[in-house]
């Protein structure tokens, strides 16, 4: 016997369980794309408390329609490494080129990310940041829904000890930090410079480069870095999202102090037990 009650009380209870532990955070990731997702499994693998906000309902960004709508990715054998810590499956094309399914890819992160205890709102659009003592603190969260309908509510808000912009080309944490705070970045001009036209050669090496902190507990990785650091856009070749995120999880936890073992030995007893 099913009882439709008792759904409601099991969703409820358990997604609030999940809330409450994304509350209090050491990185907001905002984007679900390639480099939020592998910026949250590293530092999630790392013991962190980390939490990705996603303001559509599915996750993977950009990943899911491949090039032009042709859902196949193309990645440098440089970021191979990175395919295999998610167990994503390839094909090599030649030439230093490899081909992985947009879909399977897009799984895979989302699978693996989740896996490693990453916590994923979705739905749900940072909209400001908190900002405390010339740093920023944390994120302000409404639900997509609310802003699409026009409706008048107030949103929420979430701590973070770091931030991680990684909305894709807007850039959006990083220009709603600069347009309220008017702040100075760390970057050639200390404002945004904007994105260039494609050229994946350079975009894919700005990319990587550009990773990083931007302003006192703010980073940024993937598009957003190229956007904010005035990268040129590179089409879908994936590899520089992926080893952006790999980067910043690692600039982020060097920030907080290495990984947490205590939070690392919870989680692998947990997984044991499974
Ligand atoms: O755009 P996206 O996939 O970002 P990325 O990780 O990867 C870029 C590539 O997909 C592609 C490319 C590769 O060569 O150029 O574009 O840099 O994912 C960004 C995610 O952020 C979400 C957005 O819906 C997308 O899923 N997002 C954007 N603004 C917000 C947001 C916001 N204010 N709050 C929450 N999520």
């Amino acid at each position: 016997m099913i009882n439709d009650v008792t759904v409601t009380k099991a969703i409820s209870e358990r997604f609030f369980e999940k809330f409450h532990s994304a509350l209090e955070l050491d990185a907001a990731i905002v984007g679900a794309g390639p480099s939020g997702l592998v910026a949250a499994y590293y530092l999630a693998q790392a013991g962190r408390r980390v939490a990705v906000f996603e303001s559509k309902l599915s996750i993977g960004g950009g990943i899911w329609g491949g090039g032009m709508l042709m859902n196949e990715i193309v990645v440098q054998d440089d970021a191979l490494e990175i395919l295999r810590d998610f167990g994503i499956s390839y094909r090599e094309y030649g030439g230093g080129y490899y081909t992985a399914d947009a879909v399977h890819t897009a799984s895979a992160l989302a699978y693996r990310a989740t896996e490693a205890g990453v916590i994923v709102i979705n739905a749900c659009r940072v909209e400001d940041v908190l900002f405390r003592e010339g740093r920023v603190a944390g994120v302000v969260i409404l639900w997509t829904p609310v802003l699409t309908a026009g409706l008048h509510v107030d949103p929420l808000s979430v701590g973070a000890t770091t931030v991680l912009d990684a909305t894709g080309h807007a850039a959006e944490v990083v220009h709603v930090t600069v347009r309220k705070m008017e702040v100075e970045l760390n970057t050639e001009t200390g404002g945004i410079l904007g994105e260039r036209s494609m050229w994946a050669e350079s975009g894919e090496q700005a990319v990587i480069e550009h990773t990083g902190e931007v302003f006192p507990g703010l980073y940024v990785a993937g598009m957003a870095a190229a956007a904010v650091h005035g990268g040129h856009r590179m089409g879908p070749i994936f590899g520089g999202m992926l080893i952006s995120g790999k980067k910043v999880a690692g600039q982020i936890l060097e920030s907080l102090g290495g990984a947490d073992s205590a939070a690392t030995a919870d989680r692998d007893a947990v997984a044991a037990a499974r």
